[in-house]
């Protein structure tokens, strides 16, 4: 071992020693969790319908915590990242001490942030939470300060070809009890639309093979958008929510006009008007328009939302636990969110898995900024290969109180689904330019 390597269970030069005598002169007895040493963990890749990445961490105790490490189309490069730079350092450790495996993961990298990292990171914590809470018991969201909720309001996604389809589909959607509803159609004269879907009450972004193109117009869709939301409007009444996602396409002067454009419709959000690297971009819009906005699915820290948290410039940040570092980063967005009235809208697409599901619903349950959570149904055979607690009823989730996060993974039925590359599409306009989601 390296002379300036410290031993995985080196306890800090200034813990205090459990039998340390306060200055009074009274013995203090420091209540500590049991030490959880990690003894191995192993990196799962499945496709039941989808990839998945699955984390399992292993202790000496016999107990396990999952965590989800799936980077949509980029999976291999998170497995890789686990397999020879993160697993081979936290075999020794202490699970019970999750703040300082963040920050040794987060830190110790010098390379900060980016997808990949964070993603990684977000897998050790997810299992770092459940371990705790199958240590102790207990549901993640008792460990996160207990529920202010009984329920986690979800929104499903509603999609069509045409504004009849989409109507009818949000129909589908309100019949099961969904309070919240994502409406995207195609747009008259292009020929796909990424967004529309290929089933109904089901929707997968990725496509097995190399990447398809779609043809992609600004000016088609901005004629169309408005047309939809009259539709649904005039159809299912002021009542239930409704939700947009212009996935990153527009300026923000074109932002501002669909949302002024959208004011009668009273949408619940409009989200990722704008490619959000340059967080400036929603002060032109938030100059114009009063329509909620929501941005963050693609965000990795705290950084990438402090301009727009800290002006107020939205309304709901969607930066998922996979994505955001896990629980113990991402509560501190959330707290950082709630000084500004910011509250949360996790990132709940297919492509994330039961596990991270599960976490979000821990995490939601309790927030006391909670907005409102994406949920997009899984296949069958994802919920058989990770059984899990949560449960939807009449337009809520809950988490169930399984202790841990409340999902398992069957690593028998899961190597009956073999990965399968598989990759989002890519856009351009319709004189060929490579153009944004
Ligand atoms: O494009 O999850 O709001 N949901 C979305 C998703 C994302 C995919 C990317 O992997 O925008 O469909
Ligand atoms: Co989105």
């Amino acid at each position: 071992m390296p002379s300036n390597a410290t031993p995985p269970d080196s306890t800090p030069p200034d813990d205090t020693p459990p039998d340390a005598t306060s200055a009074s002169g009274a013995s203090t007895s420091v209540p500590s969790t049991e030490r959880l040493t990690i003894t191995g963990a192993e990196v799962f890749v499945t496709c039941p319908g989808r990839n998945f990445v699955t984390l399992r961490i292993e202790t000496d105790e016999g107990l396990y915590g999952l965590g989800d490490a799936t980077l949509n189309g980029r999976e291999k490069a998170v497995v890789s990242y686990l397999d020879e730079h993160v697993i081979p350092c936290l075999v020794g450790r202490d699970a019970s001490r999750i703040e300082d495996l963040w920050y040794f993961l987060y830190r110790g990298a010098y390379w900060r942030r980016g997808p990949v990292t964070m993603t990684a990171v977000a897998a050790v914590d997810m299992a770092l939470w459940d371990l705790k809470g199958k240590a102790l018991g207990v549901p993640v969201y008792q460990l996160l300060g207990g529920a202010s909720r009984t329920g986690v309001m979800a929104y499903g996604h509603a999609s069509g070809e045409t504004v009849d389809e989409v109507v009818d589909e949000v129909g589908r959607y309100l019949d099961r009890g969904y309070r919240a509803v994502r409406a995207q159609s195609g747009v008259p004269g292009l020929p796909s639309t990424y967004g529309v879907g290929r089933g109904k009450l089901f929707y997968e972004p990725a496509e097995q093979g190399l990447p398809s193109e779609h043809v992609w117009s600004t000016s088609k869709y901005l004629d169309h958008v408005p047309t939809l939301f009259r539709r649904l409007r005039d159809t299912y009444g002021s009542d239930v929510h409704l939700l947009h996602d212009a996935h990153h396409r527009l300026t923000p002067i074109q932002a501002a006009r669909l949302g002024q454009e959208l004011e009668p419709h009273r949408l619940f959000w409009l989200e990722d008007a704008v490619p959000a690297e340059n967080q400036e971009s929603f002060r032109i819009i938030r100059q114009h328009t009063t329509t909620p906005l929501a941005v963050g699915e693609v965000f990795n820290t705290i950084y990438d939302a402090q301009t727009l948290v800290t002006e107020q410039l939205i309304d709901y940040l969607r930066t998922s636990l996979l994505r955001g570092g896990g629980i113990t980063h991402m509560r501190k967005v959330a707290a950082l969110a709630e000084l500004y009235n910011v509250k949360t809208g996790f990132h709940g697409a297919t492509d994330l898995s039961p596990i991270t599901m599960a976490a979000a619903l821990h995490f939601d349950l309790w927030v006391p900024n909670f907005g409102i959570q994406e949920y997009m149904r899984h296949t069958e055979a994802t919920k058989e290969v990770f059984p899990h607690a949560y449960s939807f009823d009449d337009g809520y989730l809950h988490p169930g109180d399984a202790p841990g996060l409340g999902v398992d993974y069957d690593v028998e039925k899961a190597a009956s689904y073999p990965y399968e590359r598989a990759y989002l599409p890519v856009n351009r306009l319709e004189d060929g330019t490579l153009f944004h989601w």
